[in-house]
């Protein structure tokens, strides 16, 4: 079998986002551009001759085509061994689990995650390390930089492989060793909860659970944790068969996208927990009958039960969450006398806490949690999470949300989005914060007075790098915050995101509803930054 050295020529913006890389299919579809970006993450790695290699995507469109090639390429580049998911399916915290439990050299991840999926919509590619953690951005810059030199790539002149039937096949001097792309991620989760325990309560009559998979990755995961292992009716599971265009739907679990789960979940007769995960499936939305969990006081329901849940009764070793993300999280590990850190936004800056054992738990408000037994976030994770402490606390949710704003104070949160807005205008409404943040401290806007404001810049406290630019912070004298940033993972214009957090301690005080409760500081955000007169924008495109 032939080896070919193709010539090619660099392409522009293959710069990595916030996870990976990320375009509409189309551009994906054009000559050389997929595997230029594949032999550029090949180029800015040393050492694999011979080693493991791990690959899998969401299914979404693409994706089939996508593994072959990169199949060829891992090939032709000396790769030893690829561990390739069947049917090409490995969801994001699977990939992981994999590289981990398998010591493979690293992994290739297709996905474009809660972005649409279909001949029209997004596909996206990343690469995560030996840890099974998404590449820093040391190797992401690496990986960007070659693509701008790139010159030539090496492919294999090889049939394709078949993807179906579980073992291995070889290419060229390469084996391919199609895996169960759920077993060791299930068998991993069956050592951190108490399934003896969550499957008595799932098989209770009266008690019922609605799993929204959206027509992703998560439907074989949820089928086989949910209803085979754990004995839940398999009607717990919706929208559970992947689809390469998730059903037209957008795989993003918000209460938006999720409009079926939150029906359901509002239903007079509504399960007594619902759930939904995203296209790669490393995202979780938590609601209970009749009542909606947002990410930040997930993340800190979890830290403050952690306790009863068997993998973590050890006690954890300290909570992370991304900046925008609410301190919720912060107050529960200040009770518990851990420590407690803020990250920019991105799974890949949670990777050195988690390895160097500073880390238990992480999350961020864009609704992924995880913990250091993958490097991921994990949403099927959350979910069994979430019901192993319903198992031993025989609480609704939300009487087990309210009781903690009782013990820690509510922090109330909400982020607007506002989708594809025009490149230009966004980065003039960034640069204009950016330019008056100086000005900003001891400003007075209505009750509230800016008493600090930053640009977010973060140095590792394990290996000491910088990231700057992380996005807009503005701190009030009340405690209370707003931030601004545009999103990394878009693929049409730019998306500003305004994140919105205030603190309330007195309890007679926390049922009020969250978009009234952040109303000033809403009314404060545009002020400060001209979102409706910039955008043209009335109202956000999502709020969550
Ligand atoms: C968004 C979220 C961020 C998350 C990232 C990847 O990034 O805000 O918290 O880590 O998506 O999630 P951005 O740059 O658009 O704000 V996933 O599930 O799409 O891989
Ligand atoms: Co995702």
């Amino acid at each position: 079998m032939n080896v070919i050295e193709q010539v090619t020529q660099p392409v522009a913006g293959q710069r990595p986002g916030t996870s990976g890389l990320r375009k509409k299919v189309a551009v994906f579809q054009q000559p050389h551009y997929l595997e230029n970006f594949v032999q550029a993450i090949f180029d800015s790695l040393e050492g694999y001759a011979g080693k493991t290699l791990v690959l899998g995507g969401d299914g979404r469109f693409h994706n089939l085509a996508a593994v072959q090639t990169i199949l060829r390429m891992a090939a032709a580049n000396g790769f030893g061994r690829v561990l390739v998911g069947q049917g090409g399916i490995l969801s994001t915290p699977a990939a992981s689990c994999v590289i981990r439990k398998h010591r493979a050299f690293g992994g290739i991840i297709l996905s474009a995650s809660h972005n649409p999926g279909g001949p029209d919509g997004d596909f996206g590619i990343k690469y995560n390390t030996g840890n099974g953690g998404p590449a820093p951005e040391k190797i992401t810059d690496a990986i960007y930089a070659n693509t701008q030199k790139i010159a030539r790539y090496l492919t294999l002149d090889a049939a394709e492989i078949d993807l179906a039937p579980l073992g291995t096949q070889t290419l060229g001097a390469m084996q391919v060793e199609v895996i169960d792309p759920v077993a060791d991620h299930a068998e991993l989760l069956a050592t951190l909860f108490d399934f003896e325990r969550i499957g008595a309560m799932l098989r209770r009559p009266g008690f019922r659970i609605c799993f929204d998979a959206m027509h992703a990755v998560t439907g074989p995961y949820a089928h086989e944790i949910f209803v085979k292992r754990l004995g839940a009716p398999a009607a717990s599971v919706i929208n559970g068969v992947p689809l390469p265009d998730f059903g037209g739907g957008h795989p993003d679990p918000n209460p938006t996208y999720a409009e079926q789960l939150v029906q359901t979940m509002f239903a007079a007769d509504a399960p007594d927990f619902g759930a939904a995960s995203d296209g790669d499936g490393d995202r979780n939305m938590i609601v209970g009958r009749h009542f909606i969990v947002t990410p930040s006081d997930s993340l800190a329901v979890l830290a403050a039960n952690a306790h009863l849940v068997p993998g973590y009764a050890a006690g954890l070793k300290g909570v992370a969450r991304s900046m925008p993300t609410s301190a919720a999280s912060d107050r529960v590990a200040a009770a518990l006398g851990i420590a407690s850190f803020e990250t920019p936004t991105g799974w890949k800056f949670f990777g050195n806490l988690l390895d160097a054992g500073k880390a238990t738990l992480c999350g961020e408000e864009s609704a992924g949690t995880g913990s250091d037994h993958v490097r991921e976030k994990d949403g099927i994770w959350a979910v069994l999470f979430w019901l192993n402490i319903l198992a031993v606390r025989g609480e609704s949710v939300e009487a087990i949300v309210r009781g903690h704003w009782r013990r820690f104070g509510r922090n109330f949160y909400s982020r607007h989005d506002y989708e594809g807005v025009d490149s230009a205008a966004a980065n003039a409404l960034m640069a204009h914060l950016r330019e008056s943040l100086a000005s900003l401290p001891g400003k007075a806007f209505g009750a509230e007075t800016v008493a600090s404001a930053d640009d977010f810049a973060y140095t590792d406290p394990v290996d000491g790098s910088l990231s700057t630019a992380q996005g807009i912070r503005i701190g009030l004298a009340s405690g209370s915050r707003v931030v601004f940033r545009l999103s990394g993972t878009g693929t049409e214009g730019a998306t500003l995101r305004v994140y919105l957090e205030r603190f309330e301690p007195d309890a007679a005080k926390h049922g009020v509803e969250t978009q009234e409760a952040l109303a000033p500081l809403i009314a404060l955000a545009d002020r400060l930054a001209g979102i409706r007169e910039r955008t043209g924008r009335e109202r956000p495109t999502v709020i969550t």
